[in-house]
Order: structure tokens, then sequence, then C-alpha cells
């Protein structure tokens, strides 16, 4: 497989289909993950609401639902947002922010992945591990570390959950329980900025918007935002100019500097 120019072929399809991808995501992130999915080339439609939800589901080419500012009503919405892109065939796309964390976050992914057909699940190693049943660690938001490295987590949590699973961290891997690709693309700035993972969930639910295998898109669309990661990062003098410059980055980005640019190859399968 050539990654780089299926990478570049995806790249190209968001921005002529434009797909409306529908979150349901956190107060931390709301705008810049908007933004993100704009720059990317998709549209992005941020709709909470019991009423409406399910509706704006089945207008949308994908969905994102993302726990990081969770509560009892939003839980509701992203199960009718759920259960209407299911019916739709619409994909649906899990960022587990946090789990692990609290009793509330853990329960609350668990639920979504036992009620909801999940198409990709990205998170960190810790988030992965504790849903996985590998094992793991979560502070806050953040990765404390996983009982398995994450070639073997995202494999586990595939076959576990059946879902596309996406690991990030300093290398991404992604599995669809048989095939595992690894993601090398990346910057250390990523770290210093809070929302870079819901971020890496947006775009990967606009490629996958317009992929027909979620492992290779997603793969795709982390390697997309890494490369642009490192583009921003030389442009930077800090984590604030590195947040605009990402932005910029993944707007400006051309198809054949990001095919020349891809780091992915495949671990297993493929
Ligand atoms: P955490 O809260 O543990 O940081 P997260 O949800 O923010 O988790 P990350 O695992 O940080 O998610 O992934 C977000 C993005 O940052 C991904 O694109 C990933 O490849 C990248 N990334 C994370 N850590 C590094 C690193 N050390 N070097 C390069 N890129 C990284
Ligand atoms: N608190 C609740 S959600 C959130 C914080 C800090 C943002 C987490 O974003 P990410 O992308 O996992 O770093
Ligand atoms: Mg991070
Ligand atoms: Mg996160």
């Amino acid at each position: 497989m050539n990654w780089g120019e299926t990478a570049a072929d995806l790249l190209v399809r968001v921005r002529r289909e434009r797909p409306l991808i529908h979150h349901l995501t956190n107060l931390v992130v709301m705008n810049v993950t908007a933004n993100a999915t704009l720059a990317v080339g998709a549209a992005p439609v941020m709709a909470h609401a019991a009423e409406e939800v399910a509706e704006m589901a089945r207008a949308a080419r994908a969905v994102v639902l993302n726990i990081g500012t969770l509560d009892e009503r939003w839980v509701d919405s992203m199960l009718r947002a759920g259960r209407a892109a299911n019916d739709a065939g619409v994909p649906v796309v899990l960022d587990p922010v946090g789990a692990g964390a609290t009793e509330l976050r853990t329960r609350t992914a668990e639920r979504l992945l036992r009620e909801l057909r999940v198409a990709v699940l990205r998170g960190n190693a810790g988030e992965i591990g504790v849903l996985s049943g590998v094992g793991g660690r979560v502070q806050g938001v953040d990765s404390a570390g996983a009982a398995a490295g994450g070639a073997a987590l995202a494999r586990a949590a595939a076959q576990r959950l059946g879902v596309v699973a996406a690991v990030t961290g300093e290398v991404d891997h992604v599995s669809d329980g048989r095939r595992v690709a690894a993601v090398r693309n990346g910057h250390r700035l990523l770290t210093a900025v809070t929302g870079t993972g819901c971020m890496a969930t947006a775009v990967v639910a606009a490629f996958v918007a317009v992929g027909s295998d979620p492992l290779v898109a997603a793969a795709c669309a982390l390697a997309y935002y890494g490369y642009a990661a490192e583009v921003a990062a030389a442009r930077a003098a800090g984590p604030g100019s590195f947040q605009v410059s990402l932005f910029d980055a993944l707007y400006g980005l051309t198809p054949a500097e990001l095919a020349a640019g891809v780091r992915i190859d495949w671990v297993e399968g493929g």
C-alpha cells in the first residue's frame, strides 16, 4: 500500500466533498475542534440538544462523541445521536476523554461502546488500556501509562470492543483487530496544548467520513495531523504560536506535500 498517495487522496476528497461532521464534544475544545474541522476542509456543527441531535446526526457524514465535560443530559444526547447515526449508516467516532480517571467517565464510555456501533475509538494509551481490559492508568485527561505497548493495546481493544482502535502517543497505533498500522508523524509540542487529542479525533472523523476503510482513514488522518504539527512546530516559538500555526498547516498542506511527509507502516497484516 502506498500510504502517501492514499493519505493525499483522502485529503483531496475531504476538501472536495466538505463532509458535515456533527460533534457532541466538550466545553474546553468546542471552538478549536470546530476550527480544526474547517482547516481540514470539512464542515463542523456542534449540536447537543436532545430535541435535535438525531436529526443532525442523520444529516451528517460522521458523528463525534467526546465525553470530556460530560453530564447526564449530554450522555443522553450522545446515545440519541449515536443510535440515529447507526440507523442511518453514519460512522460514529468516540473520544473517551478521561475514561479511567473517574467511575462516571469509565461507565459512560463503556455504555457508549456497548449500546452503539462505534467505527473508531481514538484515545490515549491509559484510556484505551482501561476500556480494553488490558490495564491502564489515567490522571485527569492524561494517560499515566498502560499495561501493554501501543500495537498490542490497539489490537486488543479492536478485538474486544469490535471497533477500529486508534491509540495515540509519540507513535500512534491503529488496528481493526487483525491489521496494525503505526503512524510516526507528530511533534512533542502537541503535548503542551490542551485539546490536541480532541482535535486529532475531529480530523479522524473528517477522513472516516470520506473513506471506505476506517483503519486506513484513521491512520492517514493521524499522519496528516502529525505532519501538520511538524510543519507548525518549525514555525512556532512555543505552545501559543504552535496552536495557531497548526491551523495554518492543516489548511495549507498540499496533497503532494502530505504524500511526501507521511510516515506510516504496517506492524501487522496489511
Ligand atoms: P493525553 O492527555 O495523554 O496527552 P490526548 O487525548 O491529548 O492524551 P495524545 O495521545 O496526546 O492524546 O495525542 C494527541 C496527538 O499528539 C496525536 O496526534 C499524537 O500523535 C500526538 N502526540 C502525543 N504525544 C506525542 C509525542 N510525545 N511526540 C509526538 N507526538 C505526540
Ligand atoms: N478537561 C476536560 S476535557 C479537556 C480537559 C483539559 C480537554 C482534553 O483534551 P485532550 O485533547 O484530551 O488533551
Ligand atoms: Mg495530548
Ligand atoms: Mg484526550
